[in-house]
């Protein structure tokens, strides 16, 4: 497996600043060498040009810093979709979670067709209709299946990026009113940490990786840290109580990699300025290396 590294510094998205730091933090957690004693041959194309002003958000409640996130997304969704082209595996570090609409994307525009899954405390599905907050890190799903603006929903030039019968939600325990309410009209396929608690993270994977690799050429990951429990991820800026163990998390990734479907993967919302000594991100680095075939006993 030939992989490049690249990172995102948004955090146009998110409630609170700082996550645009998070590829920095998870670069010095040593994701390169770790990735290299894997016997993986990985290369760091360092970071997406984006803007580095924020416009003023008291202007624009509904959709904060639309303009800059498109902007962002556009470009992550183009190199992307040079890195798949070339045969290499992209890792995307975030920054916030709005950024999966431009890495998904670009992985969905050089593949045939691609399925989904989004391991998250939250659903990230609300619309500019239904969001509370207006932060657009809270839209990047329901943008990605083709709902919400235009502006988000036609990043790259063409939509839906995934079917929604090949989407599959983990870990979720946060969700809006609004947002409830869209996902249970779709055809997302939801596990909840109630789910999660009666099934066990094992079978909850089988049927992830089932439903979302079903008639598909790869899967794309899009993994929240946030889904931690805020004890093992303390680096996060939209914590929830009652989150997914260590375990269950290396669980989960392990499956990936063994079921050889992952094409592409972003790991989002490590904010260094909430953490404790860079702990989330070093959690990152594991977490990744996990997905990536290396085994704990
Ligand atoms: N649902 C909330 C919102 O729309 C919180 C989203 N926060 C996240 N999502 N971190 O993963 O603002
Ligand atoms: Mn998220
Ligand atoms: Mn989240
Ligand atoms: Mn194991």
């Amino acid at each position: 497996m030939k992989v490049k590294v690249l990172g995102v510094p948004s955090d146009f998205g998110a409630n609170r600043r700082g996550v645009d730091m998070g590829p920095s933090a998870i670069r010095y957690a040593g994701l390169i060498d770790k990735l290299k004693e894997l016997k993986i041959k990985v290369e760091d194309i360092s970071d997406i040009n984006i803007p580095i002003t924020r416009s003023d958000i008291s202007k624009c409640q509904k959709l904060k810093c639309l303009d800059e996130i498109v902007v962002s997304c556009e470009a992550l969704s183009n190199t992307v979709s040079e890195v798949v082209s070339d045969g290499y595996f992209p890792i995307v570090l975030g920054g916030d979670h709005s950024i999966a609409i431009g890495s998904v994307a670009g992985v969905s525009r050089v593949k045939e067709s691609i399925g989904l899954i989004w391991i998250d405390a939250h659903g990230d599905f609300n619309t500019q209709k239904t969001s509370n907050s207006g932060n657009i890190h809270g839209m990047p799903l329901s943008a990605i299946v083709g709902k919400g603006v235009d502006e988000l929903v036609n990043c790259g030039g063409f939509s839906p990026k995934v079917k929604e019968e090949n989407t599959v939600l983990v870990g979720v325990r946060d969700l809006d009113e609004g947002e409830k309410r869209l996902l249970k009209e779709s055809k997302l396929t939801i596990f909840t940490m109630d789910d999660i608690d009666r099934k066990g993270m094992y079978q909850i994977m089988k049927e992830a990786i089932r439903i979302s690799s079903k008639d598909v050429e790869g899967v794309h990951l899009s993994f929240d840290i946030d889904v931690l429990d805020p004890l093992e991820a303390p680096g996060v800026g939209t914590p929830v109580k009652g989150g997914i163990s260590y375990r269950e998390a290396h669980l989960a990734l392990e499956m990936l990699s063994e079921n050889e479907i992952l094409t592409s993967l972003d790991l989002v919302e490590v904010n260094p300025i909430l953490d404790q000594y860079n702990k989330t991100a070093e959690l990152a680095v594991e977490l990744i290396l996990s997905a990536l075939g290396k085994r704990i006993l």
